[in-house]
């Protein structure tokens, strides 16, 4: 079966071609577009439209190649774009770096404090979480006249084939979805004013949501019908998928531009100490939790180039990566959770600032500054990995590191270091790999649950071995008593 993944990362769009089968799983990729943030004003916004060219201009590709016998959409989570009464786009969506949503916070708190959230979403606090966002506009002119609110793949499924509705795995990070229930928490809802139709009805992975539409066929050259069926629609959840795992014994780092790191586990979470973690219950495919944290990532790294881009500097990844790992280790780490590394700016000053807060001598090259982000996100995977297993009870004996990140070797080494555990590294594009295979699933390409699925990505896909080095764990226990944990 030949199947189309649309997999939208906050750096990159991408359409691949996935032709699966029992024993089979090659992904090509048809298309690549740069997903470039759009500020207007005061607000941060996506470029929804260029997307959804993108998403058609990679279809048109897919075509070229063979018959299209399906498509999956997924991408990162929480954003969402408002409908008005006759299903047009009311504006670009927001986007989840906005320093606007904050503004909702206090509002939603007002309603239900920051315990009982938890027990209601099971969401770590992360301020922009989509809650919030609606939260911090209501009474606006276009809150008040939307009807609909969908989820970014969920939108762009709409468009494809007319579906209204809220794929689960994404819906569950929005904070609305009760994490007990799996149904939107109406009393939340209610509470906050906000109307209960504005939630479209949920469905699952592997639920068929139409076929693409007459209009959607002549754009793109397609022969229909071709189905579209939900997939994990949240990138990680279909990353997660998408994870090689030859054990149930494992933590998980899908590492791209936000490292979401954590277990599988069968229920929620929802003690007082996991809130206070900052642990997250995101639901996964198949019924199962995602119990994760959400580490600031690669984008330290990537709004780090872009800065020395802009000012004229050497940004070249490779070259900075090799000169990083020429420098010594633990000149100096920050918390990369930091809140003030969340807003798009000037990042290696914002780390030279955390560094003289905490009585570090700041980087004082480039290759340091990188060397100093790869060490501090190592540190948050090593602390992420093991609270994730105290908290949860579970025991793990591998990190599988997918997405983007898994192609930086000293990452994967500072990682196997730190947490003092086999890194497995790739694939890099585990999110489209999740997302075809559950669309192979649903439509009888293939058979069976999360490991079998897993087997097949194990035996198909390349993955890199890096084992923790003697001595690390000594120097990586006193780098941690450096920076109290957040
Ligand atoms: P997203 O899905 O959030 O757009 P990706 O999974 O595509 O993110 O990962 C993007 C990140 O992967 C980049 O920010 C970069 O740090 C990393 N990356 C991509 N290619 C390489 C490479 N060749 N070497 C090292 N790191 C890489
Ligand atoms: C990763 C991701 C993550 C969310 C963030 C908004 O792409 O989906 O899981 O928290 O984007």
């Amino acid at each position: 079966m030949r199947l189309t993944a649309v997999d939208l990362g906050a750096s990159s769009g991408r359409v691949m071609v996935g032709e699966v089968g029992p024993g089979r799983l090659e992904l090509t990729e048809v298309n690549r577009f740069a997903n470039r943030p759009v500020q207007l004003g005061d607000r941060l916004h996506w470029d929804v439209l260029a997307l959804f060219t993108g998403v058609l201009d990679g279809l048109r590709a897919a075509g070229r190649g063979g018959p299209v016998d399906g498509v999956g959409i997924d991408s990162w989570a929480v954003d969402v774009g408002l409908l008005d009464a006759d299903g047009a786009l009311l504006g670009n969506p927001l986007h989840h770096r906005d320093a606007g949503h904050a503004r909702g916070v206090d509002q939603v708190h007002a309603v239900a404090d920051a315990d009982r959230l938890y027990q209601v979403n099971g969401l770590q606090h992360l301020p922009f979480t989509t809650v919030f966002q609606l939260a911090a506009r209501r009474g606006t002119a276009q809150l008040t006249a939307a009807r609909t609110a969908l989820l970014v793949p969920d939108l762009l499924a709409h468009w494809l084939t007319g579906a209204v509705s809220a794929e689960v795995t994404n819906a569950s990070t929005t904070g609305l979805l009760d994490a007990t229930t799996r149904q939107w928490s109406w009393p939340l809802l209610d509470a906050l004013g906000l109307p209960r139709d504005l939630l479209p009805p949920l469905v699952s992975p592997g639920d068929p949501l139409g076929v693409l539409t007459p209009e959607v066929l002549a754009q793109t050259g397609l022969t229909g019908p071709v189905p579209l069926t939900a997939v994990g629609s949240h990138d990680t959840a279909s990353a997660v998928v998408g994870v090689p795992a030859a054990t149930d014994r494992f933590a998980y780092v899908s590492c791209g531009t936000w490292s979401l790191v954590g277990v599988e586990l069968p229920a929620p979470v929802l003690t007082g100490p996991s809130r206070a973690a900052g642990f997250t219950n995101e639901l996964g495919v198949d019924g199962t939790v995602r119990y994760l944290r959400n580490v600031m990532g690669l984008w330290l790294l990537s709004e780090s180039l872009r800065t020395w881009a802009d000012a004229g500097l050497p940004a070249d990844l490779g070259e900075l990566l090799s000169a990083a790992a020429r420098v010594p280790a633990f000149t100096a780490v920050v918390d990369c959770d930091d809140p003030r590394f969340l807003p798009p700016g000037d990042m290696p000053a914002r780390i030279a600032a955390l560094c003289a807060e905490t009585g570090q001598t700041p980087p004082q090259s480039q290759a340091q500054t990188v060397r100093c982000i790869l060490d501090s996100l190592a540190l948050a995977y090593r602390r992420a990995v093991r609270t994730a297993t105290e908290l949860s009870g579970t025991d793990v004996e591998v990190v599988h590191v997918v997405g983007g990140g898994a192609r930086n070797t000293l990452l994967m080494q500072l990682t196997a270091d730190a947490c003092g555990l086999r890194v497995l590294a790739g694939p890099v594009e585990a999110a489209a790999l999740g997302n075809v295979l559950v669309q192979a699933r649903a439509l009888g390409a293939v058979s069976g649950g999360l490991a079998e699925l897993r087997a097949l990505v194990r035996s198909t896909q390349d993955v890199v071995r890096y084992e923790p080095r003697t001595g690390s764990e000594v120097a990586w226990a006193a780098i941690e008593a450096r920076l109290p944990a957040r």
